[in-house]
Parts: C-alpha cells; sequence; structure tokens
C-alpha cells in the first residue's frame, strides 16, 4: 500500500519549527524554505544507534532537510514530551526511532490529527496512519538461527539474551520459540538481557553468572549487537572461548573488530547497514512531508554475515563491509531526491 499525503506549505510549517525546543539540545531550524523534519529517539548509545543517526543525518544533508534530533536517552516520559512538543511545533513530519507503544501512541495521534505525517521505526505506534520502518526481524533470526542449526546439529544448551517490549526483539523472540519447538535437541539453559546506558556491561555480567551455573554452555544467543558484545567479553573473562559460540545481530566497524579477532567466539551475525535504515527512514518521513509516494510499510532485508565470510572478504570497517555486500545498500527503497 502507498502512503500519499497533501504537500505542504513548506516556509510556513518550517518557521514554526525555527523556535526553541524546551529542554532539549536541538539545533533550531533557520532556513525557512526547507523541510524540517523531527527525529524523536528512545535509544541512542551504542554502535548501532550512532551509525543509524550518522546514516539519517547524512541523508536529511542531501536532501536539505533541516533535521531535529531529540534524544530521549531511554527515559519514556522525555521522549513523550519531545513528540509532543515536535506536533506543538508543526514539524513538517516527525520520525520516531524505538519506545514504547504506550508511549508514543498519544503523540502520534495528535501528530496525525495535525496532519504531520509519522514514520516510525522500530516502535509500534498503534495507530494505522503511521509509515512504519523496520528490518525484517524474523528473516534476521531466522539467518542467524539457521547457523546456529546448522553448526550444532540441532543440538546444543543455549544462553538467550532477550529483554521482551522492545518491537524488534519481541519479533526474533518469536522466531527463537518457533526454532525451540522444531529443535527438541536445542535447550534454553538461560535467559538474561539489560537494555540500558551500558547493555554490554550489564549483559556480560548477567551472561558470565549464568555460564558459571550452567557449564554446559555451547551457545548464546544474543540478537542484538550490544548483547553480543556482552557474551563475548563473558567468555573472555572465563575463558570459555573455545567452548561456546556466540550468534548475535547487527553489524558495525567495532563489530567487525570484534568478530575477526583472533579465536573469536561471535561466529555469525545477521544485519542489515544501520546507516542505510537511518537514510531510508529519513526518506519515508521526507516523500511523506512534500507529498511523495511512499509505502505505508517498509522492510530493509538482512543479511547473513559469518566470521568466515567477513575473514574471506578481509572486512574491517563498515564501508569495506558495503562494498563487499552491495545489498546493504538500499537506494531503491523510497527513492529521494
Ligand atoms: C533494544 S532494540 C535493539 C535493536 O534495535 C535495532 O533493531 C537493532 O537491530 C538492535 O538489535
Amino acid at each position: 500500500m502507498t502512503h500519499r499525503t497533501p504537500a505542504l506549505v513548506l516556509g510556513g510549517v518550517a518557521a514554526a519549527g525555527a523556535l526553541l525546543l524546551a529542554g532539549c539540545a536541538s539545533t533550531p531550524t533557520t532556513d525557512d524554505d526547507a523541510v524540517s523534519i523531527a527525529l524523536v529517539r528512545q535509544l541512542s548509545s551504542g554502535d548501532y544507534f550512532e551509525q543509524w543517526l550518522t546514516g539519517a543525518r547524512a541523508e536529511a544533508d542531501r536532501l536539505g532537510v533541516d533535521l531535529d534530533v531529540l534524544e530521549a536517552n531511554g527515559d519514556d516520559a522525555q521522549q513523550a514530551t519531545y513528540l509532543e512538543s515536535a506536533v506543538t511545533q508543526g514539524f513538517d513530519a516527525i520520525a520516531i526511532s524505538h519506545g514504547f507503544t504506550e508511549t508514543v501512541q498519544p503523540g502520534v495521534a495528535d501528530a496525525l490529527a495535525a496532519d504531520i505525517p509519522v514514520v516510525t521505526f522500530d516502535v509500534d505506534s498503534g495507530e494505522d496512519g503511521a509509515i512504519t520502518v523496520a528490518q525484517s526481524d524474523q528473516q534476521l533470526a531466522t539467518l542467524v538461527l539457521d547457523q546456529l542449526v546448522e553448526d550444532t546439529a540441532g543440538e546444543a544448551q543455549v544462553i538467550y539474551a532477550y529483554v521482551a517490549g522492545f518491537a524488534p526483539l519481541d519479533r526474533r523472540d518469536e522466531v527463537w520459540q518457533e526454532v525451540l519447538a522444531d529443535n527438541p535437541g536445542l535447550e534454553q539453559v538461560a535467559q538474561v538481557g539489560s537494555v540500558s546506558e551500558s547493555t554490554a556491561a550489564e549483559t556480560a555480567a548477567q551472561v558470565s553468572a549464568a555460564l558459571q551455573a550452567n557449564r554446559g554452555t555451547t551457545a548464546i544467543f544474543a540478537p542484538y549487537d550490544e548483547f553480543a558484545k556482552g557474551a563475548v567479553l563473558a567468555l573472555q573473562e572465563l575463558g570459555l572461548e573455545d567452548e561456546v559460540q556466540v550468534y548475535g545481530a547487527d553489524i558495525s566497524t567495532a563489530d567487525i573488530e570484534v568478530i575477526t579477532a583472533d579465536g573469536s567466539p561471535w561466529v555469525a551475525t545477521a544485519a542489515t547497514d544501520p546507516a542505510n535504515v537511518g537514510a531510508v527512514t529519513i526518506r519515508a518521513a521526507y516523500l511523506a512531508a512534500t507529498g511523495g509516494e511512499v509505502d505505508d510499510t517498509i522492510e530493509i532485508t538482512p543479511a547473513l554475515l559469518t566470521r568466515d565470510a567477513l575473514l574471506e572478504a578481509g572486512v574491517t570497517t563498515i564501508q569495506e563491509l558495503t562494498e563487499a555486500f552491495p545489498e546493504l545498500s538500499t537506494p531503491d527503497i523510497a527513492p529521494a531526491d
């Protein structure tokens, strides 16, 4: 299905964006002719979110968009406040990354009632009128879990990292539950996980405790790169890198370094290019704000990246990765000039 909103009188609404947002660190909009987009994020720390924002900013620059980034840093009430503030100020479009339905639904409903298009990434707004962007989380989990099942012949004691309530993690969890049901030789011996400003460190402590309580562990399913990095840290601390393998999600230059390091237990990840996903989200918001055509639902296909494949390709950075795996760039999704 395709979404089309009436073209806006851009100068008038952009002027409203020139107001300072109370209490936020955004740059006021100054170009009256530019399309203004507010990007309201729940989460910002970690490689994934940093790279995503780099891609979003670069795409906004390319399109001449005035982008105001409102970072809630994990504070849900703050995210709701920023969202309502963006509605009041009359941005031409609002993009939202992560969060929870109960946090964002009122603001999204208000934005849509004010004819401000909304693009959500990785959060269910509970509102039909919003354009949704997601990685194909089901495919992402399937790719990496197929690898786990192949490597272990379906026989493994697995520590699982998961925090319920985050839309992408919940979608990946559905696949994990199916894989567990289909492979009776797989046993989940512990569940760990924490999403915070220091996810990797907290996950490392939890994985370390779980490993010591479950000496027969042979695999860790950690479908978020901060979880996977935490799992690797725990294995290194306990000297278990040769006995337990990590199956993760996401990719970054820092992740590539961890995966390709000598003796790394992180043997596979499934990922999109986060910068590309940020760029797609901004293009969707831009098209919606300017009366362009954009699909109501956008899904970005991930690729399986094994440690062996990264080593064979000689990839050491995300830039080299996107050259070696060109399918990670998707300029044809929501194209805009
Ligand atoms: C807490 S949610 C973390 C996930 O959000 C994005 O979808 C990334 O893929 C990451 O794994």
